[in-house]
């Protein structure tokens, strides 16, 4: 009676707090919300999204019947079981007596374990790691010549959802690994859903969809060990790209700075294969997708990005939903490329059908058409990111496909990866993946079916029904399967002769770089194939190399210890491409972290100063200090213990901190060279690593002594030191607009 009698009172009391709060809390608890007392208090339900109503389904006669469940997550203010029967308890399982044996009659235990041992499903195949955010898109009404897409009308305004990922690694893995990203996005027209699956490298591994299980196969861990997680620096990987020769573009440019970007909002994207845009007038063009980052394409450099796996394993998720939280909304401008759609389907010389190839935008420039900006995070990850589905036939008017064979199998493979990942063939049920547009598909049944259709014909034609639903016109804007004139052919299995270039794309990439990229690219390499252990695998590796570039192959077999290889076939004559260098350019800075270093001796007012600065600029402040609370007037937000340099874009030292009792190594804390106080080692390691990965550095006051203690200071490329520290940042935001200092190393290729 006891037991039951408290019970009523904690429920009395939750219920009159709930009462006295609910009109302040209209929604969830918010940012300018008054925090809850307990974390258990109960809260007032989310009121439902429009989106999470069921699909709307149209009658016989026509008419929208509107949502058919509510299929609002949360309802009322008390626990009940699934089928909503209220629960007095949670947290003890029904017993023969307080020390007894679990009853089996118990449904609420077994209710709860059985749903929670199915909570997980099946990984995405490859792309199981990712984040992603939901935006707007609005269309320029440029690309109004070439396609008639609603979406990409001038001011026209698509929610979207866009996702980021990896390739190769688990749903758990680490970020800033080495390898290419997805840049996936839904976008929800008034004309259906229209999926871009894009990625931020322009070409593909292979050219015919048939060879994606073999290259994923090679790529992912070995099958015995099951290591490495989410790393390409392996032997089957190289034994496959090695061989199967027209993965050698590719993988060049998972051995660029683009394989390990800095940030997703600082990628490109693009849609790889070619695709046919019709326009009102029925004329049909060629294009290529591009998504063009506002921020700019910046990248890790490779010691940093290693260490980030390790610090902070969610790096681009954390960066990605902090920018958003913060209104620091990432943008891309949406281009095309165009090319006339002739029966060749080629472009100077370089055939459109080939994903292995990509066309210099001094060939054919990108022209903007639209702008993406992301501004809200999900609220359920597993709601909306994990059962997130993308398809790249997921097309509509005005946007149409080609015959590239690796387009041709994606559009086998994605619905189909869905029935197991998803459980059955309802996926676009899922409130995520569901059209804003009507839906009216005469699809009935299976597994997760959520839609209560009425009707009683639901085939084609009926009269029993009324004939519903119909077939859309021109007039109703429906969807064409572009009438492509196919020539007469034999049924093949084989490639097109131009597809049987490999290296030539490759070569023209290496050209492109600038001598720091290049420098960037042999360690890549050298990192990579050293990890391998099969001597023939390096050697056949460094034979493709030799057919890119002697200097490249040179270099990479010296930090391998092997041969130089000569070509076997003389080498492609090329022109480079100036767009694809990430450097040379200067970009905003919107969302970087700045590092500042204080101690308890630091001015208080200047540094005000400087964080005003820092964020007057788009960038975050982040005060580093020798010990939690307050330093110097400013909250602290790191300590030498919790920081590491990875976190920041550039490093500002207000201060020289001596060492702390809890600084390691003590070896270190002995007084510095010429009788000056030894510096906080993890302040020095600060500064050393914000050197080596060529991060901008900065001080005044005291900070300068810090520098100095460190092996650095005034004079040294990237390093600015002066009396204020407002005008020292205003220097160092400077040089931050190119992102990284590269020219502090000399690099030994031209
Ligand atoms: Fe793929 C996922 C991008 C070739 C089969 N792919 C997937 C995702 C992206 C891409 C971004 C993650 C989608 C998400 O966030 O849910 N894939 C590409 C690009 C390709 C490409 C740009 C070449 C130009 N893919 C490709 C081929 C096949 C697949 C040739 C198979 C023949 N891709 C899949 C898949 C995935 C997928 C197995 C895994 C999870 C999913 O689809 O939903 O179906």
């Amino acid at each position: 009676k006891k037991v039951a009698e408290a019970v009523e009172e904690t429920v009395d009391a939750a219920r009159r707090t709930l009462e006295s709060t609910a009109e302040t809390i209209p929604g969830r608890p918010g940012p300018g919300s008054p925090p809850a007392d307990e974390p258990t208090e109960p809260q007032p339900p989310l009121p439902p999204k429009d989106d999470q109503r069921g699909p709307a389904t149209r009658t016989a006669t026509g008419a929208e019947t509107g949502a058919l469940q509510d299929a609002r997550a949360q309802q009322g203010e008390f626990l009940t079981t699934s089928t909503g029967t209220r629960l007095r308890d949670s947290d003890h399982s029904l017993k023969a007596g307080r020390r007894g044996p679990t009853l089996l009659q118990d449904h609420h235990l077994r209710e709860k374990i059985t749903h929670f041992d199915h909570e997980r499903i099946p990984e995405r195949v490859v792309h199981a790691r990712g984040a992603a955010a939901h935006g707007v898109f609005e269309g320029y009404g440029t690309a109004e010549t070439v396609t008639h897409a609603a979406f990409l009308a001038k001011g026209v305004t698509t929610p979207v959802f866009t996702r980021f990922s990896t390739v190769l690694g688990s749903r758990g893995s680490a970020d800033t690994v080495r390898d290419t990203r997805g840049f996936a996005t839904k976008f929800y027209t008034a004309e259906g859903n229209f999926d871009l699956v894009a990625n931020n490298m322009p070409v593909f591994f292979i050219q015919d969809g048939i060879k994606f299980p073999d290259v994923v196969h090679a790529a992912k861990p070995h099958p015995d060990r099951e290591i490495p997680q989410a790393q390409s620096a392996h032997d089957t990987f190289w034994d496959f790209v090695s061989l199967h020769t027209e993965a050698q573009h590719h993988t060049m440019w998972n051995m660029s700075d683009r394989g390990i970007p800095r940030s997703y909002r600082m990628m490109e994207g693009f849609g790889v294969h070619t695709f046919r845009l019709t326009n009102a007038e029925g004329v049909t063009s060629l294009v290529k997708f591009h998504w063009k980052p506002k921020l700019g394409a910046h990248s890790l450099a490779w010691e940093e990005a290693q260490l980030i796996n390790g610090v902070d394993p969610d790096f681009h998720r954390r960066d990605l939903y902090d920018a958003i939280e913060s209104g620091a909304h990432p943008q891309w401008e949406l281009g095309i490329q165009v090319f006339p759609d002739t029966p060749e389907q080629e472009f100077e010389g370089i055939d459109l059908l080939d994903p292995t190839k990509l066309v210099p935008e001094e060939l054919a420039p990108v022209q903007p058409i639209g702008l993406l900006t992301l501004n809200a995070n999900p609220r359920n990850f597993f709601a909306e990111v994990e059962q997130l589905a993308f398809h790249p036939g997921h097309l509509v008017p005005g946007i149409d496909v080609t015959d590239d064979p690796l387009l041709q199998a994606r559009l086998f493979s994605y619905i189909d990866t869905q029935l197991s990942r998803l459980g059955g063939p309802n996926f676009n049920q899922i409130p995520v993946n569901r059209p804003h547009a009507p839906v009216n598909d005469m699809f009935r049944d299976g597994f997760h079916q959520h839609a209560d259709h009425v009707g009683v014909a639901p085939y084609k034609p009926n009269s029993l029904d009324g004939g519903c639903p119909f077939f859309a016109g021109n007039e109703d804007n429906a969807f064409l399967d572009t009438p492509v004139e196919i020539p007469a052919a034999t049924k093949v299995r084989e490639n097109p002769a131009s597809f049987d270039d490999h290296f030539s794309q490759a070569r023209l990439f290496w050209q492109s770089m600038t001598p720091v990229e290049k420098e960037h690219i042999i360690r890549a390499y050298s990192f990579e194939l050293g990890k391998c252990y099969e001597e023939t695998i390096k050697a056949r590796q460094l034979q493709c190399l030799a057919q890119i570039d002697p200097v490249l192959c040179s270099e990479v077999a010296t930090a391998l210890g092997m041969p130089t290889p000569e070509p076997s076939e003389p080498l492609a004559d090329v022109t480079p491409s100036a767009a694809l260098s990430q450097l040379g350019q200067t970009w905003p800075g919107d969302g970087r972290m700045v590092g500042i270093v204080v101690d308890d001796a630091t001015d208080a007012e200047a540094l005000q100063e400087v964080r005003a600065a820092v964020f007057a600029a788009g960038m975050v402040p982040l005060v580093v200090a020798p010990h939690g609370g307050e330093v110097a007037g400013a909250t602290v937000q790191r300590t030498f213990a919790t920081a590491r340099s990875v976190e920041f874009d550039a490093l500002l030292l207000a201060a020289s901190p001596v060492p702390a009792p809890d600084a390691l190594p003590a070896r270190d804390a002995k007084a510095g060279a010429g009788g000056d106080p030894a510096l906080d080692p993890r302040v020095k390691l600060l500064v050393e690593e914000c050197w080596r990965h060529a991060k901008v550095l900065g001080a005044w006051g005291d900070g300068a002594t810090g520098l100095r203690l460190a092996g650095t200071g005034e004079g040294d490329v990237g390093v600015v030191v002066g009396e204020s520290g407002v005008d020292v940042f205003a220097e160092v935001q400077e040089l931050m607009s190119a992102h990284r200092v590269w020219e502090r190393f000399a690099a030994s290729v031209s």
